[in-house]
């Protein structure tokens, strides 16, 4: 199958501001470095590394409030927001090197910014062991990256839920949550009260993954805009390691090559994120490779012609 894309703008976010442990701050040059834009490239893709955008260093300091570095992480988000605009703006497809999770405020804040600008619907696919959706009151550590999806709910402190205007972001029926298997007991409540749509690990167990995906993708257009939100600690620990907080029980090998071919098919891919791969955890920038070869199957490598 034959797919086109607009020109890819990838930008690197090195920082693990949101993170409880050092080192997803490495994450873009791992995934340089295991080869992603030549694989890109490789597949007929047009391919602008931007860099990396730059913020506030990690003073790694314990939680105020119920949030470990707020301002920090604002400043960090403010970037990617821009970042993220200014390509959309200009017909590209951005490509987020993460560093931690909580970036995704910026970049699915200024993702569906611009789609309801242009009258489009949107689609937020992530992809995690966790459902990221804690607040001040109930999160376990203070760490913003288990509270991006909350935020871009609208359930967080101002800062962060009008980063891209008014709250909310998005809502709770545009994301899709697949392969979440840690969940904390105060986050249980909130993502039942607010209807978010988790395939959790044992739907995907009792439904397999090709229904998952299927029912995680079901009723998109033309006018879908969708946005892949892509945790490295989706996957299972045994295939990567490379993640700051692994969670055993994820997708195999296998199927994560079908998630990103199911999505690949879809045509409607349209920005991405990939983040929380911490090459101090990693083995000889495995999980970077793999992701290498995961985000390759997204953008349509596959065994056979198909069509
Ligand atoms: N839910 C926990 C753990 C966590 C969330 N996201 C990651 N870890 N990567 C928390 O800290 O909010
Ligand atoms: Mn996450
Ligand atoms: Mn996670």
């Amino acid at each position: 199958m034959t797919r086109t894309h607009p020109p890819l703008s990838v930008i690197g976010v090195p920082t693990d501001i949101g993170a409880g442990h050092r080192g997803a701050s490495m994450g873009p040059e791992a995934l340089r470095v295991a080869g992603l834009l030549e694989a890109l490239r490789e597949r007929g893709l047009e391919v602008h590394d931007r860099g990396n955008l730059g913020g506030p260093h990690n003073p790694w300091l314990p939680p105020v409030e119920g949030y470990r570095h707020l301002d920090a992480v604002v400043a960090w988000n403010r970037a990617v927001f821009e970042a993220v605009s200014a390509e959309l703006e200009r017909g590209h497809f951005p490509v987020m090197l993460g560093g931690d999770h909580c970036l995704a405020m910026g970049s699915v804040g200024a993702v569906a910014r611009h789609c309801r600008k242009a009258g489009k619907r949107l689609r937020v696919l992530w992809l995690d062991a966790h459902a990221d959706f804690n607040t001040s009151q109930i999160t376990p550590t203070g760490n913003v990256h288990g509270m991006p999806v909350a935020c871009l709910c609208g359930v967080g402190p101002e800062v962060l839920t009008t980063l891209s205007g008014p709250a909310p972001a998005i809502e709770p029926h545009e994301v899709k949550q697949v392969g979440i298997r840690s969940v904390d007991a105060g986050e249980k409540r909130l993502v039942k009260q607010h209807g978010i749509d988790i395939y959790d690990m044992r739907h995907i167990d009792e439904h397999g993954m090709r229904r998952t995906m299927e029912q995680a993708l079901a009723d998109m257009g033309d006018d879908t805009h969708l946005h892949v939100s892509f945790d490295i600690d989706f996957l299972d620990p045994g295939i990567a390691p490379g993640v700051g907080t692994t969670v055993p029980g994820g997708p195999t090998y296998r199927e994560a090559q079908l998630v990103m071919e199911m999505i690949a098919d879809s045509g409607r891919l349209a920005s991405l994120d990939i983040v929380e791969l911490n090459p101090a955890y990693d083995d000889h920038n495995r999980s970077g490779r793999l992701a290498v070869d995961l985000v390759e199957s997204l953008f349509g490598k596959s065994t056979l012609m198909r069509d």
